[in-house]
């Protein structure tokens, strides 16, 4: 039956037709939905890992144990799961072995903008680089294949918009999953020096088979049409090619590592001007320009940084770019925010008031480095805040500087590459303050389980961590709850915190309002008694706004929006802010 879905969807559904067995992964737009489509089939195990590295190790040994498995992360994810992959490379795999990266180019949810491709030559396995849903879906199958065919982990990238966009799909007919024996294989799996050294070449042997298959099968398509300029692309490039070039000649990679250099060569020599169009680094046109063709075409005109589309392949070539309407200007701004009651904004409040060095981590606590607060002060990659913090403290320690610097990090990132740092921190004599905001979720992704949140991908119970006494057993000696909607408790537990010498954590328990669909009654307002002096619009709540303008301006709440977490009454000196039991309308 045909399906309208997305590139996640049909990955996912690809999996399951093609005889998955194991699926694991870790959560990161534009990658997150692939999984929960997974866990979504229902007749096939899927997992979500405590980060990439574990997923894709777990998915490794289900591949040995012969069944056919799929890793799924976002682009950084590939960084922590870079080493298990670079030996992976040697010991091959059993049954298929798929890892899906989704990069993001544009940056519309990542803290960097990279190009996985570079993993592929570097890992040194086939890539598969999808142009709709349909492909996406299809090529889960033939990754297998080859997957299995030349003994090898293969990637499957996609981008946002491959990911996101919703295309048709006609699925194929499904496999049953064939789980294979299960062999003791010393030299193939003991990556030991000496047989590593001979896998090596086996690597380079595989590299050679599997570019002489990239010139043969049909995932490379050449479709001919003027011969004026011919265009090599991949991918989501391959559609805003078709739309700004329909006629031109059209060198399609689906294979997009190894390359097919008969094949470039012949489609370079069939066309008058040779055109490469490839999001992000020139990693074709380095390629190609090194095999001695001439392109005309390429990074010299299309960007580096960001999205490829339509309009900038016209330009490339020197056509007319259809005119479009200029953006309209002077909207006010809407920066992000946090959620109407969400624990974190209490927490930066204070940390705003006190002017700390906050060493930042990623999830919905970044926004924290946002006016108003400004209280977020580096944010690297996830787990950084805690061992930058420590590096932080122990310069700061040489320099005779006495500031202790505080790290903020969310469970599910504490989880993932956190507590490493922490367990460094205690045995390096470390001197920071750590915050754990422990909201039972992974937020920023959407709401992810998580191995403290007590239940699987599938929604089933299960063990369910403490962060307390996982971080005493790290070492840590001071371990403090917090309650972060108390303004007044925090801005004393976190004093506390920076007073006392070496490592001291604090965990803020309150869950995540919007996963767990916390509801409390809007704030009131005593317009008599608010003098407009604005404390309240410190806490940076979208609930709260101002009265029409004219006479002097007080503040008023959104009642629809407020959720009555109570954080904006305690800035308000003159007892004009009031938490309300009841129907939020009869607030209004
Ligand atoms: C290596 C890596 N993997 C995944 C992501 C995507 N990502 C961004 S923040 C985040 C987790 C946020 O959860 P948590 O730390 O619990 O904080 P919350 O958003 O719930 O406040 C994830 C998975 C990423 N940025 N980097």
């Amino acid at each position: 039956m045909k399906k309208i879905i997305s590139g996640n969807e049909a990955i996912a559904l690809g999996f399951g037709d093609a005889g998955g067995v194991f699926a694991s992964g870790y959560p990161g737009t534009p990658s997150t939905e692939t999984l929960e489509e997974v866990a979504r089939l229902g007749d096939v195990y899927c997992e979500w890992a405590a980060n990439e590295k574990v997923a894709l190790e777990a998915v490794i040994g289900g591949s040995i144990a012969g069944g056919r498995s799929l890793s799924t992360m976002k682009h950084v994810g590939v960084n922590v799961a870079a080493d298990a992959l670079l030996t992976l490379t040697y010991t091959g795999v059993n049954a298929g072995l798929i890892l899906m990266v989704s990069d993001d180019p544009g940056m519309h949810s990542s803290q960097n903008e990279q190009d996985s491709r570079n993993y592929a030559k570097f890992a040194k396995v086939p890539m598969l680089d999808p142009a709709n849903s349909q492909e996406a879906y299809d090529m889960v199958r033939a990754g297998f294949e080859i997957s299995e065919q030349f003994d090898t982990p293969l990637m499957l990238r996609t981008t946002t918009r491959i990911a996101h966009a919703k295309g048709l799909v006609v699925p194929q007919e499904k496999v049953a999953p064939q789980i294979g024996e299960w062999v003791k294989d010393v030299p193939k799996y003991v990556m030991l020096p000496n047989f590593g050294k001979l896998k090596h070449v086996e690597v380079e042997a595989r590299l050679l088979k599997l570019q002489e298959f990239a010139e043969t099968t049909p995932l490379n398509r050449i479709e001919m049409g003027d011969t004026e300029v011919g265009i090599i692309t991949s991918g989501v490039s391959y559609q805003h090619v078709r739309e700004a070039c329909p006629n031109a000649s059209v060198l399609k990679l689906g294979l997009v590592h190894p390359l097919p250099e008969k094949k470039i060569r012949e489609f370079a020599g069939s066309v008058k001007r040779l055109m490469i169009v490839e999001e992000m680094d020139a990693i074709f046109e380095e390629q190609i320009r090194a095999m001695g063709i001439e392109v005309e075409i390429g990074k010299n005109k299309l960007p580096l940084c960001g999205e490829i589309n339509a309009d900038l392949i016209r330009a490339a070539l020197g056509d007319k770019v259809p005119e479009v309407a200029a953006p309209v200007t002077g909207l006010p701004q809407r920066p992000p925010v946090f959620c109407p009651s969400c624990a974190h904004r209490g927490l930066f409040t204070i940390l705003s008031k006190l002017k700390c060095f906050v060493s930042g981590d990623i999830g919905c606590y970044t926004l924290g480095a946002l006016p108003p607060m400004n209280a977020m002060h580096s944010v690297i990659d996830m787990g950084a805040s805690i061992s930058a913090a420590h590096g932080m403290a122990k310069v700061n320690a040489i320099a005779g500087r006495d500031e202790k610097p505080v790290a903020v990090i969310g469970d599910s990132t504490f989880f993932h590459s956190g507590i490493t740092g922490l367990l460094s921190m205690a045995y390096n004599d470390g001197n920071a303050l750590v915050i754990i905001m422990d909201n039972r979720t992974t937020g920023m992704t959407g709401g992810q389980e998580n191995p403290g949140s007590g239940v699987t991908l599938q929604g089933v119970p299960t063990q369910q961590v403490e962060i307390a006494p996982l971080v005493k057993a790290l070492g840590i000696d001071n371990v403090v709850e917090l309650d972060a909607y108390d303004l007044k408790a925090t801005e004393a537990a976190i004093k506390k915190g920076l007073e006392t010498p070496g490592p001291y954590v604090l965990i803020d328990k309150n869950p995540c309002v919007l996963r767990y669909k916390v509801r409390k009654p809007a704030i009131h307002v005593d317009q008599d008694k608010c003098t407009g002096c604005r404390a309240c619009l410190k806490v940076a709540c979208m609930a709260l706004g101002l009265t029409a303008s004219g006479e002097k301006q007080k503040v008023r709440v959104d009642p629809n929006v407020c959720n009555g977490c109570g954080v904006c009454t305690q800035m308000c000196k003159f007892d004009a802010m009031h938490e309300l039991g009841g129907d939020n309308h009869a607030n209004l």
